[in-house]
């Protein structure tokens, strides 16, 4: 089985500078030498205030236009000309906000673009107001299709104690995943087992950590969200983590393909494919069944699961049970349509020979 982390947001290789689109919120190059150094983003905003000792037009990577400088005396210093040194919006205006998702369609990246090292922050509808359960904070993200969502993670902006979410639910659409209490600075890892199909996740936020304003946080901050996916819906892989716990999964006698849990003869990926109960002896629904067929033919019927995924079935014939070889049926019917599988029939011309006939099902290549 083929464990595959899905990867919706692949951060892209940098190999020049960006150049902005419609969904750009902000984009500073940092090529002037002198402030302001322009946000080239549609409405965005310049920065001004070149503090601490901060420069610009330092020598950058080549293709890269030149660089802002903010090294400076010491870490962490916080008296009046030893402070970092900063590009700021302002050189004289303190705090000002700076908004990362777009205020009318609720867009946001930093929160799902594969960085660490940047966070989305939420604006509230005035700002300074932070998530409470009146007016919670969400990120939404849709799927590019249905996921089997096994687990997810969600990695809070850890500075300063945190400003991450603290009471928190995940919606998976729309039904509850998850809810519990975030710690402050460490990530939320929630394993779905047995995983849930959806197309689209929420991470609904109602309280926050902000250690400057404890009773009344600012706002909530997130580092990355992701979201894994151990196999696609509908595969053999996705019915193994439905059916089996992880210790099962993991115990060649119990949980893989080849493994026989009930020993009735049928191996799981046949069971999968026959619609069989890994867990019952029930080896007569794995059976084909000669059924009568015209003068000059041969026929017989198998039940086969309505979609086999990610599994080929194929038929095969021997003289000696040795050496098989693949063969097509000149017909393949479906003559009874179960609840959860169908029942087609095969038919071959008859032979001169003993022969015996089998139905095989194996997994794609990479599957
Ligand atoms: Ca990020
Ligand atoms: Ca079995
Ligand atoms: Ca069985």
């Amino acid at each position: 089985m083929l464990l595959l982390l899905a990867a919706l947001a692949a951060p892209a290789d940098l190999v020049g500078p960006y150049t902005p689109d419609a969904n750009t919120l902000h984009l500073w190059h940092l090529d002037e030498t002198t402030t302001p150094a322009v946000d080239s983003a549609t409405a965005g905003i310049n920065l001004s205030g070149l503090l601490s000792g901060a420069t610009l037009g330092t020598a950058s990577y080549a293709g890269f236009g030149s660089a802002l400088n903010t090294l400076d005396g010491g870490q962490d210093a916080i008296a009046t000309g030893t402070r970092d040194a900063l590009l700021a919006v302002s050189a004289s205006a303190g705090n000002v906000s700076v908004t990362y998702a777009d205020p009318t369609t609720g867009a946001f990246t930093n929160a799902f673009d594969g960085n660490l090292a940047n966070f989305w922050v939420s604006y509230g509808t005035n700002a300074g107001q932070g998530p409470a359960p009146s007016h919670p904070e969400w990120l939404q993200v849709t799927f590019p299709r249905q996921v089997a969502v096994s687990e997810f993670q969600i990695y809070p902006r850890s500075d300063n104690d945190g400003y991450g979410p603290k009471d928190t639910q995940l919606l998976l659409d729309g039904i509850l995943a998850f809810q519990g209490t975030m710690a402050p600075t460490s990530t939320l890892d929630v394993r779905l087992s047995p995983p849930v199909n959806a197309t689209n996740a929420q991470l609904l936020i109602t309280s926050s950590y902000d250690r400057g304003s404890s009773t009344n946080p600012r706002n909530v901050q997130v580092d990355e969200m992701s979201f894994f996916e151990r196999a696609l819906p509908g595969t053999y892989g996705d019915w193994a983590l439905h059916t089996f716990t992880d210790a099962q999964l993991a115990d060649s006698a119990l949980g893989t393909a080849t493994a026989d849990a009930d020993h009735d003869g049928v191996p799981n990926l046949v069971e999968f494919a026959m619609g069989g109960n890994p867990f019952v002896s029930d080896a007569s629904v794995a059976a084909l069944q000669m059924v009568t067929a015209e003068p000059g033919a041969f026929a017989f019927t198998f039940r086969e699961r309505k979609s086999l995924g990610d599994v080929q079935r194929r038929f095969e014939t021997s003289t000696n049970l040795v050496y098989r070889e693949e063969v097509s049926p000149a017909s393949l019917l479906t003559v009874a349509n179960l609840p959860d599988v169908y029942v087609r029939e095969a038919v071959f011309p008859a032979q001169n020979a003993v022969s015996f006939f089998r139905v095989k099902f194996s997994l794609s290549p990479g599957g």
